[in-house]
């Protein structure tokens, strides 16, 4: 496995994990999940998103980027809730405080192909990631894209950090097992990613 990427299963008890989805309801009722387009083609992606803090990652025709307002709203982005906060503090071992939390929920059939997370300034600090719901195949490989990838499944409440040289490893979501957990009444999955976008 590539240095810098590390695993904490089962990280979040089931009362963290219900607290969290309580967060996430309040969030999406400010910032409502909506369906990001992709650059050039402006086809839609299988996810939804949205986002808490003082910037977001949106996509659409024009490219990837961060944004401090909604793109459907024009609203600033909800604050990133303090639990949240506790838990990047626990585990990125980063002075600073995160600016973005991009949420994603993989309802029926959604996916997320394999990609780099690199539309951030810096690459110093590391991407948290969160998983609430239901079971997801989750792929990490190299910093090629045809490097050989590892698999894992992300459980409701796994925490993975990718730091180091792991920061710029591809990844993705090969599919998610629907039905495997009932944190979430609607089902399905949400991951979480808080990132630092800018250096200081
Ligand atoms: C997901 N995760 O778990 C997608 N990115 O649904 C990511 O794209 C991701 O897990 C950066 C760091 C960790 C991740
Ligand atoms: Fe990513």
């Amino acid at each position: 496995m590539i240095k810098g990427y590390q695993y904490f299963s089962a990280f979040l008890d089931l009362r963290a994990q219900k607290s969290l989805v309580a967060d996430l309801r309040e969030i999406i009722v400010a910032a409502p999940l909506y369906t990001p387009t992709m650059p050039v083609s402006g086809r839609p992606f299988s996810v939804k998103m949205t986002n808490a803090g003082s910037l977001g990652w949106v996509s659409d025709k024009s490219g990837y980027r961060y944004q401090p307002l909604h793109p459907v709203s024009g609203r600033p982005w909800p604050a990133i809730p303090s639990d949240l906060m506790d838990i990047w503090r626990e585990v990125s071992q980063c002075q600073m405080d995160p600016q973005a939390c991009l949420i994603n929920y993989y309802g029926n059939g959604a996916k997320m192909g394999s990609h780099v997370d690199k539309d951030e300034e810096t690459f110093e600090a590391p991407v948290v990631s969160i998983s609430l719901g239901d079971d997801a195949v989750f792929h990490v490989g190299g910093l090629k894209r045809a490097d050989a990838k590892t698999r894992i499944v992300l459980k409701s409440g796994d925490v993975v950090v990718l730091g180091g040289l792991a920061r710029l490893a591809y990844h993705g979501i090969d599919r998610i097992k629907a039905g495997t957990s009932d944190l979430l009444q609607e089902g399905g999955r949400f991951n979480l990613t808080l990132r630092r976008v800018t250096r200081s």
